[in-house]
């Protein structure tokens, strides 16, 4: 089945209305999980959240958000004791810098009973992050029980996301367990150096022997995919970056569209930097598509021209 699952937590994100910090901040949603759910609901994937949300207003502006676009929110718990989490970029000196609100939120209760709750039969890509990990003990639980649950004809993609201020004393070697516990990897060079020493592609292979697919994105330069068969490397876009964050989940939708589509490996690492051109335009996690002409002009592109 094409359907997809996404677990993790969704957040309601204030975005600075004007570049410069005007102290005047603009509600919006993110959550790496969430903005992938999203983006794969806008190309036309049948896409589930997993996740909880409190019983309060920013829960439904993030609710409101993730059914805009289509994705299916039914699964959703919302707890009344818990708030939903939120964040906040801040303008710093070396650009937007991510301030967490989200301790005792309504995702960090989350565990693994949550299994018993949710239907999981019709879907064939269930997606999480190595941010869950960090939320709590009982995430971290879920996602040892998700990972070893295996079910034949169900792909698991994890994204690692590292975010060194969420694993501040603890034990980031979990996270190199749960990847190769997946079948589809998402990895930055920049994290792949900070967790393993060396980002490149052979060290994180080695670092990553078991899952079939890795992916490692070289920020804007490009991104290698790593697959049984020849290593294919494709450029990035030359995009006027307005701000970065949200761009690994649009590129992680991107791909995993494609290759849900069955398209080879140069379309599927194109289709990734064809969404995350767009989170790259906006100061959103989840900007605005590229207009569908441009998708096909890029799609039919010499890879050198890129
Ligand atoms: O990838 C974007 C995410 O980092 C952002 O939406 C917030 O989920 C988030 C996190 O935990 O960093």
């Amino acid at each position: 089945d094409g359907a997809v699952a996404c677990l993790g937590e969704a957040m309601a994100v204030f975005v600075p209305e004007e570049a410069r910090n005007t102290h005047r901040f603009l509600l919006t949603v993110g959550g790496a999980e969430a903005n992938v759910a999203r983006h794969l609901a806008r190309l036309g994937i049948t896409v589930r959240w997993l996740g909880a949300v409190g019983a309060d207003d920013l829960g439904a502006t993030v609710l409101a958000s993730l059914r805009d676009c289509g994705v299916d929110v039914t699964s959703t718990i919302v707890d009344p004791s818990r708030p939903t989490a939120l964040y906040v970029k801040e303008s710093a000196p070396t650009g937007s810098r991510m301030r967490y609100y989200r301790t005792g939120s309504a995702c960090s209760a989350l565990g693994p009973e949550l299994l018993d709750t949710v239907d999981l039969s019709g879907i064939g890509l269930l997606h999480l992050t190595g941010i869950t990990a960090t939320l709590s003990a009982s995430c971290l639980d879920l996602l040892r029980v998700v990972t070893n649950r295996r079910v034949p004809d169900r792909l698991i993609s994890f994204d690692v996301n590292w975010r060194p201020t969420l694993w501040r004393g603890k034990d980031h070697r979990v996270l190199t367990e749960l990847a190769n516990a997946a079948d589809v990897v998402f990895v930055g060079e920049d994290e792949a150096e900070a967790l393993w020493g060396d980002g490149a592609p052979s060290a994180v292979r080695t670092a990553l022997p078991d899952p079939p697919t890795v992916v490692v994105k070289h920020g804007a330069r490009g991104a290698t995919l790593l697959e049984d068969g020849p290593t294919v490397f494709q450029p990035g876009l030359a995009v006027d970056v307005v701000e970065p964050i949200g761009a690994g989940d649009a590129f992680a939708a991107g791909f995993l569209a494609a290759t849900l589509a069955g398209a080879g490996p140069r379309e599927r690492l194109r289709r990734g930097h064809i969404a995350a051109a767009a989170a790259l335009r906006s100061r959103e996690d989840v900007g605005e598509p590229l207009p569908p002409d441009l998708v096909a002009t890029l799609l039919a592109a010499d890879p050198d021209t890129w």
